[in-house]
């Protein structure tokens, strides 16, 4: 419960579709793509059901309770939830394949974007009393030859304490915990937040049905997302990790990388201070 508001599935998956619909224009990208690719991709994909049924020697119930689920994650809007944690990973990782720079990670459904810019130095918007433990990131945004982007910009996002992102659960106010940071000539950044908690994918949803039914468990690992970008460089997607948290080995979505778990140092003053930095690649 969030202010006395239940944090439902259907109202964070139905969220997470209605965003995707308005900010983004999917079919604008692919317009040019020749029938000869969607006709293979379509058939690879087909061909990959077929085998499994033969395989398994899928029947008609289960078949047919194919059918309802699929139905299902689309009434609780939670085909962004789907195939972020379940698929994006190899998208990612095909994508981002030639790069020197920083690794990267999946966006997940929970984007949004022109959160309020804070300049090269400054605090996410926070609720008074915001609950969790405070940190302090600094760091520097350069290109690959190490020279400082100056007019770099990140764009930072993550849950609050209790694991709900602002926009997708109730009862928290529009751009807690979301911030643009955008950065000088010395590409330097210092910036203010809570550690996030874990996050729990939605049990009385879709996803959560079929969590449930597999045996699996429902976590990622607590995580800071950023989009870091610069003029004349490449879009970089991250996520930051922090070390010890149960899920950074089985994260639901996979999306975990050695490199993005952050080394942060706890102060004196019970709060924690951590230095990450970013390099990305040119175009
Ligand atoms: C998240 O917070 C997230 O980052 C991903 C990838 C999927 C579901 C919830
Ligand atoms: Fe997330």
């Amino acid at each position: 419960h969030l202010n006395g508001e239940v944090a439902t599935a259907a109202a964070s998956g139905n969220a997470a579709t209605e965003r995707f619909a308005t900010d983004k224009s999917p079919y604008a990208a692919v317009q040019d793509t020749p029938p000869e690719r969607v006709d293979l991709l379509a058939r690879s994909v087909l061909e990959a059901v077929y085998d499994t049924i033969r395989k398994h020697q899928v029947t008609y119930d289960e078949y047919n309770a194919l059918k309802a689920w699929l139905i299902q994650v689309g009434k609780d809007g939670e085909w962004p939830l789907f195939l972020d944690v379940w698929v994006e990973h190899v998208v990612e990782e095909v994508a981002t394949d030639h790069r020197e720079g920083s690794k990267g990670t999946i966006e997940g459904p929970y984007y949004v974007p022109d959160a309020p810019d804070q300049g090269a130095k400054g605090s996410v918007p926070m609720r008074d009393g915001e609950q969790g433990t405070a940190l302090t990131w600094v760091g520097t945004v350069t290109s690959t030859d190490g020279t400082p982007l100056d007019g770099a910009k990140i764009e930072l996002w993550h849950a609050d304490n209790d694991g709900f992102y602002s926009h997708f659960a109730p009862g928290i106010p529009d751009w807690n915990l979301r911030g643009s940071f955008t950065l000088g000539a010395d590409g330097a950044f210092e910036i203010h937040t809570i550690q996030p908690a874990p996050y729990q994918i939605p049990t009385d949803g879709a996803c959560g049905k079929l969590i449930a039914a597999a045996g699996w468990h429902a976590w990622r690992p607590a995580h800071l997302h950023v989009k870091v970008s610069a003029p004349g460089h490449e879009l970089l997607t991250a996520q930051l990790y922090f070390p010890g948290d149960e899920h950074n080995d089985d994260d639901i979505a996979s999306a975990v990388k050695p490199e993005l778990v952050l080394a942060p140092g706890p102060q004196a003053d019970g709060t924690v201070r951590v230095d990450y930095g970013f390099v990305l690649d040119p175009v």
